[in-house]
């Protein structure tokens, strides 16, 4: 099965934690505490029609405090999650700086621009972040951690674009292997 490696990047508070809660364990929680330095979770994308794919998830902090250290969880990443809050102006507006410093990193890593918490009232336009999307190249799903809206649509599309790019960086490939010890919250 290959692996692929995930990052979650965007400011503190837009709501990475509580995408990755959403996405392992259906659940979501109020009042979430903020995330120090970064987090490893497991994923499995399954569907009947594609292979199997497993995602080694880091769920980095959006603190600045951090920012020294964020190059390390974006090397060898396939994808990069980039989540800003449309109801926080300021979150969108930092969105170029994250997808530049990733793509300072790896440069052919897939990005996709969250904008997450749409069940609140928005302060950005879909307009503009559709805009910045196109212009930055990548694709933009909007999306709820608490209601779990746009969230299948990504496991769909991510799942696609993996399966059908195989030349990406592959962190391990196990044939037929018992897998090795991983620490860290695996969601098996
Ligand atoms: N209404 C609403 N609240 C959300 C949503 N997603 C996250 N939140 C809330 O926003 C707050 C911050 O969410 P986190 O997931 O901790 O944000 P984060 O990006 O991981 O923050 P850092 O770890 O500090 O970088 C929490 O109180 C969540 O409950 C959403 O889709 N809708
Ligand atoms: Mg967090």
């Amino acid at each position: 099965m290959k692996t692929h490696k995930l990052v979650l990047i965007g400011n503190a508070y837009s709501g990475k934690s509580s995408i990755v809660m959403r996405l392992v364990k259906n659940r979501f929680v109020e009042y979430l505490e903020s995330t120090i330095g970064a987090a490893f979770f497991c994923y499995h994308l399954r569907d009947d029609n594609l292979e199997e794919v497993k995602l080694e998830i880091w769920d980095t902090s959006g603190s600045e405090k951090y920012n020294s250290i964020m190059p390390l969880y974006y090397r060898k990443a396939s994808v990069a999650l980039t989540v800003f809050d449309i109801s926080n102006k300021q979150s969108f507006k930092d969105v170029k700086k994250w997808i530049e410093n990733v793509r300072a990193v790896e440069p052919d890593c897939i990005i996709y621009l969250l904008a997450n918490k749409c069940d609140l009232q928005p302060q950005v336009s879909k307009e503009d972040y559709e805009q910045l999307a196109y212009d930055e190249q990548i694709e933009c799903i909007t999306c709820s951690a608490k209601t779990g809206e746009g969230l299948s649509e990504l496991v769909q599309k991510m799942h696609l674009k993996l399966t059908e790019k195989p030349h990406l960086q592959i962190v391990r490939e196990v044939i037929s292997q018992p897998e090795p010890e991983v620490k860290g919250y695996c969601c098996r």
